[in-house]
């Protein structure tokens, strides 16, 4: 919006014609975003803490996680308006993609607002029923990808990092597939929140490998270059990414160890949603496996846990699941589990940045 109305005057302005590249204004979205979350979280963080809009800790949980008690939990919100502020200042808002991310991301908010609000209320970790959690994705992931597939002539072809080749085209199966990443994308980055700074730190860094994946796919000479999908239009939503790198290093500030806020469902939902939005429409959907790979393993380890529990009437794989709560459990001090995850997170997306060229 602002970005279009600045542009108004680049006849007379030459230098206004900057405002015209995806590069520049993904700059200043980040920055925007990061401004504005830092302000947000300065005058919210207190607040909430007055209010006493505090986590409830589980008796059961991992014995440090005690004096984490009565830490806000509604840090998700000032992320979510970062983000839509700093996208409605800096993006095409005539892009139909831009509207469609940013849906998803508000509606998996709203679930998980919903979520976390069920839980002050009622001071325990009850939420929203799991099932009725899932329907209410899963609904919003089908009429996304409804949307996607017959209303905006997006491509239904897969594309798989190394193989430039196979491009298996699997028709109205594209519907069941964003349902699959959007859903598994916002559940895998929910399960993944549980230390500080844990669930940031990956989602700023897949963002980041998403910010150019969705800017190269967006470019018709360079996707032809690197001979991947070409998506018109996708590459607006590198400003996107920009802004929730930039709303997620503002967060970071105060959810880094000790935290002083925590996102809540309506953080970690809604950034899951939308990274898996970003996979779908970059035609990168396939590689967010490897890029949201400290995800997967995080959804995987309770995958296996609960699996074995199950089975086995009451014995375990890890100490505890999520697979973070057993390093903590083996006496690693929690921010070095953080800082550790955070490490194999930025070897992935370096990996998946290098099958760019490994075609
Ligand atoms: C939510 N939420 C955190 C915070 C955050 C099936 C089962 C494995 C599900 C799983 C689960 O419920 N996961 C999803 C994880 C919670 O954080 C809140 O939730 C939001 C994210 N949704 O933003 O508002 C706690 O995590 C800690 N935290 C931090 N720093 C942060 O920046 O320290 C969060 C953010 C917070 C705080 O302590 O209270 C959570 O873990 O609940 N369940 C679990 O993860 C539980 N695992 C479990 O029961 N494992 C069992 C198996 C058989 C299922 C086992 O291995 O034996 C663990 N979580 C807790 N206690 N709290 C273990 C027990």
């Amino acid at each position: 919006m602002l970005y279009k109305l600045i542009y108004m005057f680049h006849a007379d302005y030459s230098f206004l014609n900057v405002f015209r590249y995806i590069t520049f204004r993904t700059i200043y979205a980040t920055l925007t975003a990061l401004i504005l979350s830092l302000l947000l979280g300065y005058w919210i963080i207190p607040r909430l803490s007055r209010l006493q809009i505090g986590q409830y800790i589980r008796e059961d949980g991992p014995p440090n996680h005690k004096n984490k008690v009565g830490t806000p939990t509604m840090g998700g919100s000032f992320i979510l308006i970062s983000v839509l502020v700093s996208s409605i200042l800096w993006m095409d808002l005539k892009n139909m993609y831009v509207w469609l991310v940013l849906l998803v991301t508000l509606l998996f908010g709203a679930i998980g607002f919903l979520d976390d609000y069920l839980k002050l209320i009622r001071k325990s970790s009850k939420g929203l029923r799991g099932w009725c959690k899932f329907s209410m994705q899963a609904g919003i992931a089908a009429l996304v990808g409804i949307v996607l597939y017959k209303y905006t002539g997006f491509d239904s072809k897969l594309s798989f990092p190394f193989l430039k080749n196979f491009l298996p085209s699997i028709g109205m199966f594209y519907i069941i597939l964003v349902i699959l990443v959007v859903v598994g994308a916002s559940n895998a980055v929910n399960l993944t929140d549980g230390l500080d700074g844990l669930a940031i730190g990956p989602i700023i860094i897949a963002f980041l490998s998403y910010l150019v994946f969705s800017y190269l796919a967006g470019h018709i000479k360079i996707a032809h270059y690197l001979q991947i999908p070409y998506v018109s239009g996708a590459g607006e939503l590198s400003v996107f990414c920009g802004a929730v790198v930039g709303a997620g290093m503002g967060f970071l500030w105060y959810n880094t160890y000790p935290a002083q806020v925590f996102m809540g469902d309506a953080g970690s939902l809604s950034l899951g949603a939308a990274l898996g939005m970003i996979a779908v429409i970059s035609k990168h959907e396939i590689a967010l496996i490897l890029v949201g790979g400290l995800f997967v393993v995080e959804a995987l380890s309770v995958i296996l846990q609960v699996s074995f529990f199950k089975i086995t009437g009451g014995r375990r794989v890890f100490r505890m699941a999520p697979i973070h709560h057993h390093f903590e459990l083996k006496g690693w001090p929690e921010p070095k589990v953080t800082i550790r995850f955070w490490i194999i997170a930025i070897m992935l997306a370096l990996l998946s940045m290098s099958t760019l060229k490994l075609r």
